[in-house]
């Protein structure tokens, strides 16, 4: 069935694009709401192409009808795309500068934004944070959706402990450049995570934001909104096993010293492929440390 481009469809094509929404997030919304991803594409095209002639003559018309499309398009599930944590690639720069240092890119990719990174941590900081940690670490915890307490999971069998933020100069030292890295608040940051898995212990394959389904999420969010990206940080390196999986798009990040991997997810949903898990520790053990970024102030 053909579909026809309304004004209405085109009035709202250019609130969207006004309010600051990424095309991407503007062409998902109209899609979800059963637009043809090619008249959704070549109505954006033609609208803002006009939008735009329009405004350098500087013309001045009444308001078009209200937009009078389905609800389901609308945009306020979609974030301005400046407004996820990202590490800004200038061209082909190979190396990130995090004020102290500078760090190496590996591997990046789109969509789900996903960034590999060299040398974030030096030897004697991995050093620092396992030793710190090591006297406090107890069966790890995850957070419980239904009741927003905490509980022990199957899943996860590692060990684990929270640092508060700030809480050594060591923790402020990573935390700054974390924020640097990232182009995000140090404030929207939750306390760094430590967690040691022996051999047989993995982490199985989840998605680090709360489920909106889960009845104990309103409470979860209530300290600084959704999870929106995390950066987990290699502490040392297991013998066999123990890599960083993301099962939707095939990638295994080897667990390596000092090195990182980053990933943002911009909504609550499946459909930001942002699914990942910890392979079982063959041989060795394994350390990492992971800073969960929240859409607002930590608290
Ligand atoms: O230790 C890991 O590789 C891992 C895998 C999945 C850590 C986390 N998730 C996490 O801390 O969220
Ligand atoms: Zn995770």
């Amino acid at each position: 069935m053909k579909q026809t481009v309304t004004p209405a469809l085109r009035q709202w094509i250019i609130e969207q694009a006004s309010a600051g929404f990424a095309p991407d997030a503007v062409l998902e919304a109209m899609k979800s709401s059963g637009w043809d991803e090619d008249v959704a594409i070549s109505a954006m095209e033609s609208t803002l192409r006009e939008h735009l002639q329009s405004q350098n003559k500087s013309a001045t018309r009444a308001s078009p009808p209200a937009a009078d499309v389905p609800r389901t398009a609308s945009p306020v599930v979609a974030r301005p795309a400046s407004s996820l944590p990202d590490v800004a690639l200038s061209g082909a720069a190979n190396q990130i500068d995090v004020g102290d240092g500078l760090v190496e890119v590996i591997a990046s990719l789109i969509n789900p934004r996903v960034l590999v990174l060299g040398h974030f941590l030096s030897d004697e900081e991995c050093d620092g944070l396992i030793a710190a940690a090591r006297p406090r670490m107890a069966r790890s915890l995850t957070v419980e959706t239904k009741s927003g307490g905490e509980e022990l999971n199957p899943d996860r069998t590692s060990n684990g402990m929270f640092f508060t933020r700030g809480q050594t100069p060591l923790i402020e030292r990573i935390e700054a450049r974390i924020a640097r890295l990232v182009n995000w608040p140090l404030e929207n940051g939750e306390g760094l995570q430590v967690l040691h898995y022996r051999p047989g212990a993995e982490y199985k394959p989840h998605y680090d934001y709360f489920d909106p389904k889960e009845p104990g999420t309103p409470t979860i969010v209530k300290r600084g909104g959704q999870r929106v990206a995390t950066l987990i940080m290699y502490l040392n390196e297991p013998t066999r096993g123990g890599a960083t999986v993301f099962p939707d798009i095939g990638l295994e990040v080897a667990p390596l010293r000092g090195n990182a991997v980053f990933f943002s997810y911009d909504k609550p949903e499946p459909s930001t492929r942002s699914l990942h898990g910890g392979t079982p520790v063959l041989e060795g053990e394994k350390w990492v440390a992971t800073k969960w970024l929240r859409e607002g102030v930590f608290t």
